[in-house]
């Protein structure tokens, strides 16, 4: 019960384990972990995925040598653990040379240094089978007013998005890009803070079909917002590409706890809307064991996000499946949101006197919603009590 197999589609980023521990405040905790061991726990304890930053895999500044060799070791294991390798992304944040930016950097020749980078990463995907890109702008941003013209910003990132979009149609690959938004930290302010600046950047695009949002449950709540919702609309919307998985409590850095710590409650809905919505795309856990952790405590991490998703899954079934809580989305007329307003027309709306001559308001304003009751049902079902 609750031993995640790979039919349940879980993966980890490479960094998420890999994490050293090292913060604004400490020196790394951890040793460095080998990515070949990384696939091997990965999928000992039952995960199907695996992502990763190029750096992650291979050392920045490596030779061409050092890079075929890293990427051969990796394929190797993937193989032998049957490891899918789902998506690849390129670290534009890490090194100073991306201080100010990658794709919107004031400096030109830094942009198109990063688009090189992330050119060649793109073919790395595409030898990989990844089928999913995922691009997080981490630099992308200001701290201050006048260093960003924004405007020009956007310019030069739909350029680099645009670009990116019509080389993987020439090049033939089966690839598409999800955009990672976040509101800041490293920058003060990060460009695209959120899933609905995401998706309305996407529609400026020259191949909006190519590109998605990979929304991340702590980036989102880092704003106060509500991810449940971010998530419905991204789905709504056709664009939930990826998703990163973990935990955050409230409006503070980004803590990356594993999936089911910080706001249970938002991981329970959220848990709901992904199984209800039938998401088939990774359950991708996006992370950071504590630097507190040793190896032991890395991968009891790792498995505590799939054994909480695993958890949340069962007990949003059993939400659903209560008669008890049917009966109460009655009471809320939740159902009666699915009946289109006025679906005969505007002239059919007018001539309906029921709908505002003779409507009656004061008995519809004194009408309960009960949503109380149904949401301690939920509360008793999260909580294993019914
Ligand atoms: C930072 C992140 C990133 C992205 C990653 C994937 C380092 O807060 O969430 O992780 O998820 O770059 O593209
Ligand atoms: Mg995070
Ligand atoms: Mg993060
Ligand atoms: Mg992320």
């Amino acid at each position: 019960r609750f031993t995640p197999t790979p039919e349940d589609k879980f993966s980890f980023g490479l960094w998420t384990v890999g994490w050293q521990g090292k913060d604004p405040f400490g020196d790394a905790t951890r040793p460095a972990l080998d990515p070949v061991e990384s696939v091997h726990r990965l999928a000992e304890l039952g995960s199907w995925g695996v992502t990763f930053h190029d750096d992650d895999l291979i050392p920045f500044g490596s030779t061409e040598a050092e890079r075929e060799a890293h990427i051969k070791r990796f394929r190797q294991a993937t193989e032998e653990t049957g490891i899918t390798v789902e998506m690849v992304t390129t670290n534009l944040f890490t090194h100073p040379v991306f201080k100010e930016g990658g794709f919107t950097a004031n400096d030109r020749d830094i942009r198109r240094y990063a688009l090189r980078k992330v050119l060649r990463n793109v073919d790395l995907a595409a030898e990989l089978g990844a089928r999913t890109f995922v691009a997080w702008g981490g630099r992308e941003g200001a701290e201050s007013g006048g260093a960003k013209d924004v405007r020009l910003a956007l310019d030069r990132m739909k350029e680099a998005f645009d670009l990116l979009g019509e080389y993987v149609v020439e090049q033939g690959y089966d690839l598409r890009f999800a955009v990672e938004p976040k509101p800041n930290e490293p920058r003060g302010d990060i460009l695209l803070p959120t899933v609905g600046h995401a998706l309305a950047f996407i529609d400026r695009l020259e191949r909006p079909e190519l590109f998605g949002v990979n929304p991340e449950v702590g980036h989102e709540q880092m704003a106060g917002l509500n991810f449940p919702h971010a998530i419905a609309q991204a789905l709504w919307s056709g664009k939930l590409f990826h998703i990163d998985l973990n935990g955050q409590h409230g409006t503070r850095y980004d803590q990356d706890l594993r999936f089911g710590a910080g706001d249970l409650r938002a991981a329970f809905w959220l848990v709901d809307l992904l199984e209800n919505a039938g998401w088939e795309g990774a359950r991708h856990f996006d992370f950071k064991p504590p630097r507190t952790e040793d190896f032991d405590g890395v991968w009891a991490s790792a498995a505590g996000c799939m054994r909480n998703y695993l958890i949340l899954k069962e007990r949003a079934a059993s939400f659903r499946a209560d008669p008890l809580v049917q009966e109460a989305l009655r009471a809320s007329r939740v159902d009666e949101l699915a009946q289109p307003t006025a679906p005969e027309g505007v002239a059919a709306l007018l001539a309906d006197r029921s709908a505002y001559e003779e409507f009656d308001v004061d008995a519809a304003a004194a009408r309960g919603m009960a949503f109380e009751h149904l949401d301690q049902l939920a509360m008793d079902h999260l909580l294993g009590v019914r």
